[in-house]
């Protein structure tokens, strides 16, 4: 970097809805003429790369990967059948990266440092003990990305800070999901572990947008900066969504196109349901069968992503359990439904004409990725801050329809409660509007990522605050 020159410094946590969401602030930060060096393991950079939806990293030289070798460790499997589907097999891997990370993450930074004229490192809440040299660098500064959305970050500040009555003031709902079921201790200790250095940052960065989530931005900054000990105020920034708001044309209709994009082309708009859970949750058999059964009454049409949860380190050794199928069951749906089992180009569906609706565990870039498209959302929160994002996909932007409630966490969704939330959400739209709800806020988000709007000001504002 030449002398006169800002870099910024990507360190994520190594999970795939992490990882995606620094690699895409990664392409919009660059945009602006600005080197972007994202750090990580060899194999969760290349897991970062490989999937990347709706636009191409290769094309792209401004981002330098900076893969780190680490020793190698046994990644354990996760399990179907545990009660609380918080992905505790991935914990290893968490505290494995974040230790071996540090060393090597803090060279490159005085490296930089002597170069450049000013390093901004953005690092994922729960990687913050990586950089914490960044002290004691005089030309560096960072800024904490919280990977889950503005709603969910305000909860979860109030409770920290002990406060019984999360809920009062006018803006966040009576009934909160319960945080049981959501974590580990093991996980909350690793939280806490991370939480000691935020301290040490300057500024709070989301991905989300004034337009979802206003009104949570303005009270987690405000709450947030009253807890702060020393006098200097944290500004929090608005830049999402992260994901690419437009899919350019050559990647729906190049070679590489995928079949599922093929198929969705013959069907007729909004009538295909999209059902997938993420990377995080592993669904055992009993539920499968009766996830199966249930699209098939629903009669509607379907891409079902049936796969189980990321081991620690993905290419290191692919998963063996391939889940089991009602027998003939794929047969039996010839022509109407998907089942697949491999990875698939999620945003490219979602913003597919034919695709009318989304079941999900509402994982944070689900539901970005699914407001950005205007696709109306079916939620089966499973854990973490998903329960919570089901809410104000819900109940306060009322562009969806509840599956199962958190409180019953511990039942099996049944075949029945499948195709009833199917048939609700897919329903033509009379009443009360939900489906235009969406299609009209994905509008407006798309839009606010051009010139002029409110995301795009939010992020102007920003690279000119980090390049002063
Ligand atoms: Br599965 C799958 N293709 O086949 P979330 C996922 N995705 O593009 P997470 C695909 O992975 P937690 C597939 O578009 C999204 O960007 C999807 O992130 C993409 O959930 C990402 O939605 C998944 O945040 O769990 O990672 O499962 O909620 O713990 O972040």
């Amino acid at each position: 970097p030449k002398q006169s020159q800002v870099v910024v410094v990507m360190v994520p946590l190594p999970a795939q809805g992490h990882l995606n969401q620094l690699l895409e602030l990664s392409r919009l930060i660059q945009s602006y003429s600005i080197p972007v060096h994202l750090v990580g393991t060899t194999t969760h950079n290349t897991q970062a790369k490989l999937r990347v939806n709706g636009w191409d990293v290769r094309a792209i030289t401004n981002i330098h990967f900076h893969d780190f070798e680490i020793p190698p460790f046994a990644s354990p499997t996760p399990n179907p059948n545990a009660k609380n589907k918080f992905p505790a097999h991935l914990i290893p891997a968490f505290k494995h990266a974040s230790s071996h990370l540090r060393e090597p993450v803090s060279v490159l930074l005085r490296s930089l440092s002597s170069k450049a004229r000013k390093v901004i490192v953005i690092h994922d809440s729960l990687m913050a003990s990586v950089i914490q040299e960044v002290q004691l660098i005089s030309n560096a500064e960072s800024y904490n990305f919280h990977s889950v959305s503005a709603f969910t970050m305000c909860l979860y500040q109030r409770e920290r800070m002990g406060r019984h009555n999360i809920h009062e003031n006018g803006v966040i709902p009576e009934e909160i999901p319960t945080l049981e079921g959501c974590f580990t201790d093991e996980f909350s200790d690793f939280i806490d572990s991370q939480y000691q250095f935020h301290k040490l940052d300057s500024g709070r960065v989301y991905n989300t947008c004034r337009l979802i989530e206003g009104a949570f931005m303005d009270l987690v900054e405000k709450e947030q900066n009253e807890t702060t000990e020393g006098s200097t105020k944290k500004k929090h920034w608005a830049l999402g969504p992260f994901n690419p708001v437009i899919i350019p044309a050559e990647r729906k209709g190049s070679d590489g196109k995928h079949f599922c994009l093929e198929w969705l082309d013959k069907q007729a708009r909004n009538s295909v349901i999209y059902v997938s859970f993420g990377t995080t949750t592993a669904m055992n058999n009993e539920q499968i069968e009766q996830l199966a059964i249930g699209l098939k009454q629903s009669g509607q049409k379907f891409i079902w992503v049936l796969r189980d949860a990321d081991k620690g380190d993905v290419f290191k050794g692919e998963n063996e359990r391939k889940a089991e199928l009602p027998i003939g069951y794929e047969n039996s749906v010839d022509g109407v439904g998907l089942v697949l089992r491999d990875w698939v180009p999620q945003l490219e569906i979602l913003s597919h004409p034919a695709t009318g609706g989304f079941m999900s565990h509402c994982g944070w870039n689900s539901c970005m990725e699914s407001i950005t498209m205007g696709v109306p959302i079916a939620a089966w929160p499973m854990h973490s801050d998903q329960p919570r994002n089901a809410v104000l996909i819900t109940e306060l932007l009322k562009i969806g329809v509840t599956v199962k409630e958190w409180a019953r966490r511990d039942e099996i969704v049944t075949a029945k409660m499948v195709e009833s939330s199917v048939k609700r959400l897919m329903a033509s739209d009379e009443g009360d509007g939900m489906k235009k709800r969406a299609a009209e806020l994905g509008e407006s988000v798309r839009l606010s990522m051009a010139e002029g709007g409110a995301s795009r000001m939010e992020i102007d504002s920003f690279i000119a605050h980090i390049s002063s």
